[in-house]
């Protein structure tokens, strides 16, 4: 029997020193030491060994048990510690490695004019308005006294959406001003942003989609000379302190009376060069005290309000602001163009 244990203690070795598994391990223990084990099957043989023979057996099963036992431990500790170094090689994360980098763009030349001008307009005490890109004639002709038989309602002019000529993308934002003084009381402090439409060929200085600012200032007692302190702010603001502007009389349906505004050439300072076709000025908007039947038409009585309202080719701002020869460069989204702001 003695010898028995012992071949089974060698075996029980062998066998653990093999296991590379917590599974494995678990079979080895199963196979020695469990209910059904060899260790087991062995010491109940016990019954048929002298009474001399019983404690001495007994003391070297036991020991052989415990052997196993703590050589059971000590593999489960090895397997343990080369499972851990294997995932750990397996998961291995290097937080030196540099990052990959994400290529930040930059803003569009005409976002960064749009955005000083919001503040410029902002810190005037403006609020930003918008409004639907594809818009009812109502809003964009009827109410801004555009009746039916202007020039810009002909097909030729205005993209329709409807054949009845009811919706249409927008050739202008006022009717976003429209909008707001049928919801808003005055006082009204607004400037419109956004896309608008024409039915033009496409060359340096045209576009069928181009974009506006328009600005609208309605309140008791609103006159000519906000009109011109305000257009003359912005002009500053936008192409340095010692611009000098020049009003001059103008027509447009919705403003009486009307006015195009221009700014002194920033390139030759007036005497005439190429930026500004030997004139001395160029053209920046348009603006005009709100015609009173534009102001009933949207519930704002013209003996107790006034207002101003103007308009501006961001587009245009943009070319005269970083001397860009032509328009379509702003839509091409060429990177060696855009690159540059
Ligand atoms: C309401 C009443 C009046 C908006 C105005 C202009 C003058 C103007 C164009 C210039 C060139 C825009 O970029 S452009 O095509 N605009 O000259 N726009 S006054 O007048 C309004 C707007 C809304 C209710």
């Amino acid at each position: 029997m003695k010898e028995q244990l012992e071949k089974s203690k060698q075996e029980a070795l062998a066998a653990l020193a093999a296991a590379d598994s917590p599974a494995a391990l678990e079979a080895v223990r199963v196979r020695f030491l469990g209910k059904k084990g060899e260790i087991t099957a062995i010491l109940k043989q016990m019954g048929s060994l002298s009474a001399e023979e019983r404690p001495v057996i007994g003391q070297l099963a036991n020991q052989i048990r415990a052997d196993i036992e703590q050589a059971l431990e000590d593999r489960a500790a090895v397997i343990e510690e080369q499972e851990l170094a294997a995932r750990l090689a397996r998961e291995a994360l290097d937080v030196t490695i540099p990052g990959t980098p994400v290529s930040l763009g930059h803003r569009h030349p005409m976002s960064i004019v749009l955005d000083e001008a919001k503040e410029i307009f902002i810190g005037m005490g403006f609020s930003i308005a918008e409004g639907p890109e594809v818009e009812l004639s109502v809003y964009d002709f009827d109410r801004l006294n555009i009746p039916v038989g202007h020039t810009v309602r002909e097909w030729q002019d205005t993209f329709y959406i409807t054949r009845d000529e009811s919706v249409h993308l927008r050739c202008q934002t006022s009717p976003v001003q429209v909008r707001v003084m049928e919801k808003q009381k005055p006082p009204i402090r607004i400037i419109s942003p956004g896309r608008v439409y024409r039915k033009d060929d496409v060359d340096a200085t045209h576009s069928p989609m181009f974009h506006q600012i328009e600005g609208l200032v309605v309140d008791k007692g609103i006159t000519m000379g906000h009109l011109k302190g305000t257009l003359n702010a912005l002009v500053k603001k936008l192409y340095g302190e010692n611009t000098a502007t020049r009003f001059r009389p103008h027509h447009f349906p919705f403003t009486e009376p009307s006015c195009e505004v221009d700014v002194q050439c920033f390139a030759c300072g007036g005497a005439g060069c190429r930026v500004c076709k030997g004139e001395g000025w160029i053209e920046l908007l348009g603006a005009g005290m709100v015609h009173p039947k534009v102001l009933s038409g949207c519930g704002i009585d013209p003996d107790e309000y006034s207002g101003f309202a103007f308009g501006v080719g961001l587009d245009r701002m943009t070319l005269l602001r970083y001397s860009i020869d032509d328009m379509r460069l702003l839509f091409e989204n060429d990177m060696r163009f855009l690159r540059q702001f």
